[in-house]
């Protein structure tokens, strides 16, 4: 991400307080709001700060002692300005307690008929379900982890609802100013509506659509790398999202759209594609090759066993590892899971080759999986 754009050679005092705290206005109408708010109170605070300081120093030089001079007695009364003392500050207090009150209710309150995406949080990444049951394909480099990349339409409302695979999260995006706790027994919602795109928005100038691009992060500490569970929000012009959400995958190999998946379902926070060790068993050389778990029996690698596995993988626990791994039942497509097992068989020396021509094994677990067409030769990713 580039953000050169975002740091304007001049400033005005205010800006500049703006974007030392923020970094960049915010990226909704609500957040407009609430920035607005938030400059208002920081700068009425900043002038009665001075304001008072100026005084106080201003009348202990003005009533300091001087030799041979008799004491001032100082009034032990003067209503007319207590009245004003009090009364200013009350009225400018409870202003901003129902201007930001109202501001409260409007980030909490959920708009109607906006388009439902389901988030499931886990130790160490995000995951968002689209409506049409499919996730996001494109990944990013962010450090020594690749993170999910999430298209969401500008300027129109959208309801995430959350919910965790284990620990309490906190699903954070910075330019929209909250953050909303993610809890593994009770779903909680993230309701938005991203400002519409300048037709020059590039944050990200390898696409040729406007696109806003926003950090999604935890903030609730959940772990080893709850540093890295982060994700890109990536707000795109209405009519890309709708295509892209009518088919996400395109007509890309199910081998490549497995090691999307990879990362993009955070399947990579667990198994590394190299053969490094990590929670879970590496995925290079698994497919096709013989495991063993920990009820002693053994079993080959095949289509159908890593089906099981996905679906449901505290049913058999191979030796060496423990039962962490969350169920994917109800996350994957049939079609992604076919994908995995293809990526799964493309890295592995005994796998079959099932990114061309898919073989079909025994059960009903490949026969879904249509013949794929050839990936184009230059295909956008999408
Ligand atoms: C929280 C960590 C974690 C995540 C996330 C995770 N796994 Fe696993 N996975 C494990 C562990 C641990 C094992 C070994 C224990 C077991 O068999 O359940 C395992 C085992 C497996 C196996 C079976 C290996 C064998 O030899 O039987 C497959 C296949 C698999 N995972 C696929 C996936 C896929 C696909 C995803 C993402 C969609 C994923 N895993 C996400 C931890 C994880
Ligand atoms: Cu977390």
């Amino acid at each position: 991400m580039t953000h050169a754009a975002l740091i304007p050679s001049l400033l005005s005092p205010a800006d500049a307080v703006q974007r030392f705290m923020f970094r960049r206005p915010g990226s909704s109408p609500v957040t407009h709001e609430s920035d607005w708010m938030f400059m208002y109170i920081f700068w009425l605070s900043t002038a009665i700060f001075i304001g008072l300081m100026a005084l106080m120093a201003y009348w202990v030089l003005k009533y300091r002692w001087k030799p041979g001079q008799p004491l001032i007695r100082s009034r032990s009364h003067n209503t007319p300005l207590e009245i004003t003392w009090t009364v200013i500050p009350t009225i400018v207090l409870v202003t901003m307690f129902f201007q930001g009150f109202r501001i409260y209710a409007k980030q909490q309150t959920p708009v109607s008929g906006a388009i439902v995406m389901q988030v499931t949080a886990m130790k160490w990444s995000w995951s968002i379900m689209y409506p049409n049951g499919a996730g996001t394909s494109e990944t990013t480099r962010n450090g020594a982890v690749d993170i999910p990349v999430f298209l969401m339409p500008e300027d129109t409302p959208i309801k995430l609802e959350m919910i965790s695979e284990d620990v309490i999260h906190s699903f954070w995006i910075p330019d929209f100013r909250f953050k909303q706790d993610v809890f593994p027994n009770r779903k909680t919602t993230y309701s938005f509506r991203a400002d519409p795109l300048a037709p020059d928005e590039h944050d990200n100038p390898d696409i040729p659509y406007p696109n806003r691009e926003m950090w999604l992060f935890c903030a609730e500490y959940c772990g080893d790398n709850h540093s890295e569970m982060a994700g890109i929000i990536r707000i795109v012009p209405k009519d890309v999202y709708a295509k892209w959400s009518s088919d996400p995958w395109g007509d890309m190999a199910p081998a490549q759209i497995g090691q999307k998946l990879w990362a993009g379902r955070g399947c990579n926070a667990c198994h590394t594609v190299d053969g490094g060790a990590n929670t879970g068993p590496s995925w290079k050389n698994l497919a096709g090759y013989e495991s063993t778990y920990t009820d002693g029996t053994t079993a080959v690698l095949d289509s159908n066993h890593i089906r099981d596995s996905i679906l449901n993988p505290g049913a058999k626990v191979r030796t060496g590892f423990t039962n962490q791994m969350p169920s994917y039942a109800g996350r994957l497509t049939e079609k992604e899971i076919n994908a995995i097992i293809a990526y799964l068989n493309s890295i592995s020396d005994k796998g079959q080759n099932m990114g061309v021509a898919p073989v079909a094994p025994a059960g009903e677990a490949m026969a879904i999986a249509p013949a794929p067409a050839p990936p184009p030769p230059a295909g956008d990713g999408h």
